[in-house]
């Protein structure tokens, strides 16, 4: 069952107010076969802590509803790997990591590509038994379950020494904050260093990323937010980097406190300058809703006009358009996603069934709807015949347009 939240996930503050909601949703990732049951509908609405700047998640899905055949598989995408390369040039600017714990390790990519920059012994944690055994696959050792104290316990036990613990788009799904911490604490010795990376706030606000709010992520990650977190815990923020990474992420590089190592300039010029206030995501709740309504808008003259429109990336944000969106196949033939453990499924929520990518250039539909619209550059590069064929695609973050 899922449960309401009344306090503050990062300052524990009871003066949370709704600032945006989607209504009743089903799970974004839950792709179903024709013959099984489609996913529950769950509330799926934002509260906004106006002390510490948090949006995050009333109705919290446990994790076991979540995760335990989990589709999501990290994008082997050129745009996913020039990301990793960034990201450890960033991480090597801080140490020479040969011991490596990822939080989240999904089918153990990242770790693989630590190991082949360096890492000679590397661990992951996660809760899905199916990316596990990908992972195992790799030869790389892989504890199940989510991370807390227990969790932290087996895995230092495996690893004594971990030079990096890396958490990439998994604190943002982290219910328990407090749980965490003191997970991390149980991981790290004073000279670790803590990379969480995470979707941020700003990039949200600014592009309308309502189809990143799904009951994955519990938080809408602001440097406020996790200031307070560590205020009485033996971690300070130690460097804060922006990435473009899916739709516009935020890495956060944590230091223990006793490692004798000042925090970078960019943290104090972050926290200065991020501003978020309750009218900022009020304000990003009606044009999220103006977005989906054009949208609706456009699909339904299109229709109208007798075109023939797919979806291309059966993405979690898919789902949450598709779902806002309130179409079915009637209006949207197909999604294709190149992800083997999507096809052959329908959208949750929809009747709309995902197809591999081929099914593009073979049906040559009149427009193609991005739902990965966080890699539509390399998508649209692999896709160019479906282009010279005369179709066209409708990208709808971060504004709506027709390519
Ligand atoms: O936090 C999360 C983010 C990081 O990733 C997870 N909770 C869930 C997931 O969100 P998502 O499903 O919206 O992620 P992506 O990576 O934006 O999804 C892209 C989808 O598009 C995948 O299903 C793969 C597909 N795809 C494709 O079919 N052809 C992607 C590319 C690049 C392609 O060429």
């Amino acid at each position: 069952m899922w449960k309401l939240h009344t306090k503050c996930r990062a300052c524990g503050s009871d003066k949370l107010n709704s600032v945006f909601s989607l209504g009743l949703q089903p799970l974004a990732n839950a792709f179903a076969k024709p013959s099984e049951l489609q996913s529950a509908f769950y509330p799926l609405e934002v509260l906004f802590c106006p002390l510490c700047t948090l949006g995050q998640l009333s109705c919290t899905v446990p994790p076991s509803t979540l995760y335990s055949n989990y589709p999501y598989v990290t994008s082997k995408s050129e745009t996913m790997q020039a990301h990793f390369e960034s990201l450890w040039k960033a991480i090597k600017s801080e140490c020479e990591p040969e011991s490596v714990c990822e939080i989240g390790s999904n089918d153990g990519d990242f770790l693989n590509f630590a190991r082949a920059n360096g890492a000679v012994a590397i661990c992951g944690i996660d809760p899905a038994e199916n990316l596990a055994e990908e992972a195992d696959r790799k030869g790389i050792q892989t504890f199940r379950g989510v991370l807390d104290q227990d969790m932290a316990k087996t895995a230092f036990s495996a690893m004594p020494v971990i030079d990096l613990v890396v958490a990439r788009h998994v604190f943002c799904h982290v219910d328990d904050w407090q749980e965490f911490v003191k997970s991390l604490e149980v991981l790290c010795n004073k000279n670790t260093l803590v990379v969480i990376e995470v979707p941020y706030v700003l990039d949200l606000l600014k592009n309308v990323e309502f189809d990143t709010i799904y009951h994955e992520h519990t938080s809408y990650l602001s440097i406020k937010a996790m200031q307070f977190l560590l205020e009485d815990s033996p971690f300070q923020m130690h460097k804060v980097i922006r990435f473009p990474i899916h739709g516009g992420a935020i890495c956060i590089m944590l230091r223990h406190r006793k490692s004798g190592i000042d925090p970078h300039d960019s943290v104090s010029q972050m926290l200065h300058s991020e501003q978020i206030t309750e009218d900022d995501w009020n304000e990003f709740g009606m044009s999220a809703h103006a977005k989906i309504d054009n949208l609706r808008e456009l699909v339904l003259k299109l229709k109208a006009d007798k075109k023939s429109i797919v979806g291309y990336g059966a993405s979690a944000k898919a789902t949450v358009w598709l779902n806002s969106l309130k179409l079915s196949r009637d209006q949207v033939a197909f999604v294709c996603d190149s992800t083997s453990q999507k096809q052959n499924r329908f959208v949750p929520g929809a009747d709309i069934p995902i197809v591999d990518p081929g099914a593009l250039t073979r049906e040559l539909p009149d427009y193609a709807i991005c739902w990965a619209w966080n890699f539509f550059r390399e998508i649209q590069t692999k896709e160019v015949l479906f282009r010279e064929k005369g179709g066209k695609w409708i990208v709808p973050v971060p504004e709506l347009k027709i390519v």
